[in-house]
């Protein structure tokens, strides 16, 4: 059944939602959650097929309820170009040597503030009295982390114009490979799925080790970062259940969503977050999606009758992509 999107009656809608509100308000979550169970074990019995794993086209944490960004974001700002322009010159320097020699550029491009967020103020190291997080890079990225590390002082330039060509001993690797490079990472990485389904594991480990007495892994996380094209291997969601029912607490999936991949859009049709999120949610996650950035919050904030929420939402990962590759009349056109 196409989903209607349209809202015939504003008003009505709204008296449900305030009705939510003041439920919630006056009885609590538990109550809310009660009722609302309820309502929709029977909306179902009555055929409504609707797909309520999954939430509006926009960013879960609305502006209003961000708190204050705990950094310096201009200075941030400025290093993330250093490490995005290194990345690159990295990639293009080494094919100097070797033109056979290429890399994912565009990983690491869509995903670097992720991981200059993730480095600059999530990561606990392994000094860390916790003993540190465990972090699963996504394989195709690499670059963006030897260039995070130049910056740092970590790595030498001389390194960095050896990407991919290691053997020798003055290279760095293609990927995380903690047997190439065992100073550096972690967990390998790459072959797409091995990051998501490994991740899962060691957590469940962290937990094992917790609950037996042998460790205290309070504290530790386990982040995996992965693409979008990754999460269609079945490695990256045959074991999400483990999760669910190990409730595993420390483990958090950053999922970029970049709409492609190596080759191809992932989708085209449909809309791989909205996919991802109902799927996580069907097992227990809790999702946080962050799809519009801050330059969006007043033309949200303008939306008074839900019209950009609608289309945002109408449009499929097709329309997303050819906006990137058209001008400005043809997005105005769709
Ligand atoms: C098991 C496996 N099959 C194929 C590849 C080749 N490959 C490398 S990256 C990639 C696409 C990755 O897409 P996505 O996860 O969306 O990452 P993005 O390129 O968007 O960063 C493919 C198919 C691989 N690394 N592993
Ligand atoms: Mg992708």
């Amino acid at each position: 059944m196409k989903k209607n999107l349209t809202d015939s009656d504003p008003r009505e809608t709204q008296e449900w939602v305030d009705a939510l509100d003041s439920l919630i308000r006056e009885e609590g979550v538990e109550r809310a959650d009660f009722i609302l169970t309820r309502v929709l074990d029977k909306a179902r019995r009555l055929g409504v097929d609707s797909p309520l794993t999954t939430t509006d086209y926009v960013n879960t944490i609305a502006a209003e309820d961000e708190i204050a960004y705990p950094g310096d974001l201009d200075l941030e700002e400025r290093i993330d170009a250093f490490i995005r322009w290194n990345a690159m010159a990295m990639v293009v320097r080494a094919s100097y040597s070797a033109p056979e020699v290429q890399g994912h550029i565009s990983t690491f491009a869509s995903s670097a503030i992720l991981y200059e967020v993730g480095l600059l103020h999530f990561f606990k190291s392994v000094d860390d009295p916790s003993h540190g997080d465990c972090v699963y890079v996504q394989g195709h990225s690499a670059p963006g982390i030897y260039a995070f590390a130049y910056l740092m002082g970590r790595l030498s330039a001389r390194q960095l114009d050896h990407f991919r060509q290691e053997i020798g001993g003055e290279g760095v690797s293609s990927y995380p490979h903690p047997w190439l490079m065992p100073d550096f990472w972690q967990f390998p990485t790459v072959s797409m799925g091995l990051g998501p389904i490994q991740g899962i594991y060691q957590a469940r480990f962290l937990k094992y080790l917790q609950n037996r007495g042998l460790q205290n892994t309070d504290g530790r996380k386990v982040w995996v970062f992965c693409g979008d094209g990754e999460m269609d291997e079945p490695e990256s969601v045959g074991a999400l259940q483990i999760a669910q029912k190990e409730k595993l607490d420390n483990l958090i999936f950053v999922i970029n969503c970049n709409l492609q991949r190596l080759d191809g859009p992932v989708r085209g049709n449909s809309k791989i977050i909205q996919e991802l999120e109902s799927h996580f949610r069907g097992v227990g996650f809790n999702i946080i999606k962050v799809i519009w950035s801050s330059e969006w919050d007043e033309l949200f904030a303008r939306d008074s009758e839900g019209l950009l929420r609608q289309r945002v939402m109408e449009m499929i990962d097709g329309d997303y992509q050819l906006f990137q590759a058209k001008d400005g009349a043809v997005a105005r056109q769709v």
